[in-house]
């Protein structure tokens, strides 16, 4: 079992990371340590380039997230975490896997064309070539189980298509050189939407900070977003067929059964015929009372430059031996000579 995924520093992660992503690394951080397995968790600063940023800030990004990873339960001890940019092999596999990659393919990823947008000849090439990245991070190290939320799926499929191909155009059947990875992807909450908007998903990079919940708000920063969140006028039906075309009320009442670990059938038992006035402070309450250990900790950590760095380092060493020999084998499948 080898658990491989990443995460852009690209600013405070929320809570549609944590419930679609972070969650899963523990998760899975844990099943893979007990079973003999290999868990990489990797902060994705090559590809926050991808967008414009302010170097500085994505700097104190990267150690932000690291002490909020460790803060949520990511463990060094069981888990290879470090950046992108201190393992150069992420990079070079790209650009090996460039060759196999087809443009129709990553012109046909809706994550480009969401970002993108009208103005697609003004985006840097590194947003287009984003997925080839995503593939290298994961094949680089045979991943086999690979936490992501739903939005991810497409790219993992890519990522699939590109280890296929170069298996059959490089390799022999019995020795393909890439293992196609699965994703992994929560049953429940693994697409949490704005809390402005129910149509869009929750994201750092929305402009306001009233549409998500940073894993870092304190206690009235969090009642405070939850009341302000967008709803609709009727109460709470008794079942989830109702909810359907109420995009808002399915959103809060997915983050509310993620949390408690509930269904949202049990959810809509208790607060059925409810309206929100009496079910926005129970599921403020709830976040609060789950989020606040995950503050407390990241308080502790993230002025400690020197400890986070030192993760990084530790980790960067452990992926650059983990790397190699695939890395490797992709220079000799493709005839260069080194
Ligand atoms: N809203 C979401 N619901 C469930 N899962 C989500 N993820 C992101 N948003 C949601 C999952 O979190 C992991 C890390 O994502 P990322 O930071 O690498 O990139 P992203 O998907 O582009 O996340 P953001 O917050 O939207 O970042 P920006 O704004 O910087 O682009 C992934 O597994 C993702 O599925």
């Amino acid at each position: 079992m080898r658990v491989v995924s990443g995460i852009q520093p690209t600013g405070k992660p929320h809570l549609g990371n944590y419930l679609g992503a972070i969650v899963n690394y523990v998760k899975l951080q844990d099943e893979a340590h007990a079973a003999g397995g290999e868990c990489f968790i990797f902060l994705a600063d090559l590809h926050a380039i991808s967008q414009p940023h302010d170097p500085a800030e994505l700097t104190r990004n990267t150690r932000e997230m690291v002490a909020t990873l460790v803060a949520c339960g990511v463990d060094p001890a069981k888990t290879v975490l470090f950046n992108q940019a201190q393992v150069p092999a992420h990079a070079e596999l790209q650009w090996l896997l460039n060759g196999t990659a087809r443009m129709g393919w990553l012109n046909r990823m809706t994550q480009w064309k969401d970002k993108a947008g009208k103005n697609r000849e003004g985006q840097s090439v590194a947003l287009f070539t984003y997925p080839v990245l995503q593939a290298a991070d994961v094949l680089l190290y045979q991943a086999t189980h690979v936490p992501v939320g739903e939005d991810q799926k497409q790219h993992l499929e890519l990522a699939r298509d590109i280890a296929q191909k170069f298996n059959n155009d490089f390799c022999t059947d019995d020795a393909p050189l890439f293992t196609l990875p699965e994703p992994y992807i929560p049953p429940a909450a693994a697409r949490i939407m704005s809390l402005r908007d129910g149509t869009a998903k929750m994201s750092k990079s929305d402009p306001s900070d009233m549409s998500r919940i940073s894993l870092t708000d304190d206690a009235d920063t969090i009642i405070k977003k939850v009341k302000k969140a967008k709803t609709d006028p009727e109460p709470l039906p008794d079942n989830e067929k109702e909810l359907e075309g109420r995009a808002e009320a399915q959103n809060l009442v997915g983050i509310y059964a993620a949390i408690a670990g509930k269904s949202v059938e049990r959810v809509l038992g208790e607060f059925g015929g409810q309206g929100f006035g009496a079910f926005k402070p129970a599921l403020g309450q709830l976040l609060v009372d789950t989020l606040a250990p995950i503050n407390a900790r990241f308080l502790e950590l993230k002025d400690d430059q020197e400890a986070l760095d030192a993760i990084l380092a530790r980790g960067a060493s452990q992926a650059r031996e983990a790397g190699r020999d695939t890395l490797d084998a992709t220079y000799r499948a493709l005839g260069l000579v080194r």
